[in-house]
């Protein structure tokens, strides 16, 4: 455990050349250390040019010189920055020459804190800012989401939640339930005072109202996840069918070799896209199909691995052949190769694509494939489009997000999150509806109600950080940079 009154230092830029490289301090007090640096009074937020010198007097480096006094700081204790010239060794020789003065300070002023002087761990300067109020953890998050940001979208998101927009969705969320439990906890501390059925009903609507307001969170939780992580959609099916022709189609360029040829692909192709802003790993697969006597080695281990990626596969777009909808042979593949699918895509849900639907056209209206068509257009998980004539697809993209789990923002915006803060706002949401649960009807059980409500409230706790268990803050403040 590193003892949390330690000054920190570190470098906070990234490795390698650039034109300028910063070492940043924190500690409770670093004015003996500032001046000692400087030579001159401290004068908070304002830069001073400063040329820093080493034991022998040698000069390090000419450098910006920054103190932020606490509690103004962005950690919240005071706060040195130290702006040198962007090279490894040059910073590496300002971080000993700190270590050097802190030893020297101590020495001179039984200043024993200085002595303490230490590397900070990853993300510790952001820890320190949780520590001290400056920040909840789910902005803290964003910090290091923002960083990693790949995607525009991604990177406004983080900055709505990082300032703070979304924690204030999640206090409110939790005002609501303190209030609901509140009244229950003065009804159980004075039970003479009965309630009455209209008070139940008060209770009811005020579980309704945070349900609604978990629902909303919970979709805007799911988009945030998805922005930050987005989603890796597996493209499968028969040979054949328009898989490589679906790929280049949506990454927009000729990724993939397509032929009339089946068995033209034979190892799996990736690329990352974005559709709407959210970043999509897709994979174009070899078709699957049955080899039988044939075995040809090299489409053996094409097909091999079209069903591990399947197997690792978020989403799946499963490409069927539109055109051979009415040939029985065709259909008893493609019902076995779906009930595979199936199987082996385990939760990941699937996207059934029709292709080539514009060589529908050309047989007879009459087709009992043409009349399904038009009924099951509207189903959620089936997209018919033609990739030659370029019909359907804004349908299909549509259908894409949807089942990746996205829901278009309504006013409530987007915001970053992160699949922990899913899983704590599901188990809210089942809280509050068993506690709607124990409020009706005969088994009504006020004591229960009251208990279901407390853990929902610490569970929901957990995403600002209130309620949360140091391990969890190791592992949060762990997956940030250096010097952060
Ligand atoms: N008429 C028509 N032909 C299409 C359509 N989409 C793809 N094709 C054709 O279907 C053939 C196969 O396309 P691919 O994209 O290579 O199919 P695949 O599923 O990747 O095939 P394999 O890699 O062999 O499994 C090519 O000749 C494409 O031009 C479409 O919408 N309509
Ligand atoms: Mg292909």
């Amino acid at each position: 455990m590193h003892d949390r009154l330690d000054p920190i230092i570190a470098v906070s830029t990234a490795p390698g050349r650039g034109a300028v490289g910063v070492v940043r301090l924190s500690g409770k007090d670093l004015r003996a250390f500032a001046w000692a640096l400087l030579r001159k009074p401290l004068r908070p937020r304002q830069a001073e040019f400063l040329k820093i010198r080493d034991e022998e007097g040698d000069l390090i480096d000419e450098v910006l010189f920054l103190y932020f006094e606490s509690p103004k700081s962005y950690t919240g204790e005071d706060v040195i920055e130290i702006q040198g010239h962007g090279g490894a060794m040059v910073l590496e020789r300002i971080v000993k020459h700190c270590f050097d003065l802190a030893k020297r300070i101590d020495q001179e002023t039984n200043n024993e804190l200085l002595n303490h002087l230490r590397l900070a761990r990853p993300g510790e300067f952001s820890e320190r800012a949780f520590l001290n109020g400056k920040i909840d953890l789910f902005q803290a998050e964003a910090i290091i989401d923002l960083i990693d940001a790949s995607t525009e979208l991604a990177a406004k998101s983080a900055s709505r939640s990082m300032s703070g927009a979304f924690s204030q969705e999640i206090n409110h969320l939790l005002e609501e339930i303190t209030k609901a439990r509140i009244f229950i906890e003065a009804h159980i501390d004075f039970p003479e005072e009965e309630l009455d059925d209209l008070d139940f009903r008060r209770v009811d609507e005020t579980l309704a109202t945070a349900l609604e307001t978990t629902n909303k969170v919970l979709k805007q939780t799911k988009n945030g996840v998805l922005l930050k992580e987005g989603i890796k959609a597996v493209i499968a099916g028969q040979p054949n069918v328009g898989k490589s022709s679906l790929m280049n189609l949506l990454c927009e360029q000729e990724v993939s070799i397509v032929t009339d040829i089946a068995g033209t692909t034979r190892d799996f192709i990736e690329k990352n896209l974005q559709v709407n802003g959210v970043a999509i790993n897709l994979i174009d697969t070899a078709g699957i199909h049955d080899l039988g006597e044939e075995m040809n080695p090299v489409e053996q281990i094409g097909i091999d691995r079209a069903w591990s990626q399947i197997k690792q596969a978020d989403l799946i777009l499963l490409v069927h052949d539109a055109s051979q909808r009415d040939t029985p042979e065709y259909l008893k593949k493609d019902e076995q190769l779906m009930q595979e699918v199936e199987h082996f895509a385990k939760d990941a849900p699937i996207l059934h694509i029709w292709n080539k639907n514009d060589l529908l056209s050309e047989t007879s209206n009459e087709s009992p494939f043409q009349r399904e068509t038009q009924r099951n257009s509207t189903r959620d998980d089936q997209v018919f489009i033609s990739i030659k004539n370029h019909s359907g697809v804004d349908d299909m993209k549509a259908k894409i997000l949807a089942m990746a789990g996205w829901s278009e923002p309504d006013e409530g915006g987007l915001y970053i999150a992160r699949t922990r803060h899913v899983q704590v706002i599901e188990d809210v949401r089942s809280h509050l509806s068993t506690s709607q649960m124990l409020t009706r009807g005969e088994h009504r059980n006020l004591e229960l109600v009251a208990e279901e409500l407390r853990l929902g409230q610490n569970r929901l706790s957990e995403i600002t950080g209130e309620f949360t268990a140091d391990d969890l803050l190791g592992e949060i403040f762990s997956k940030f940079c250096i010097g952060k």
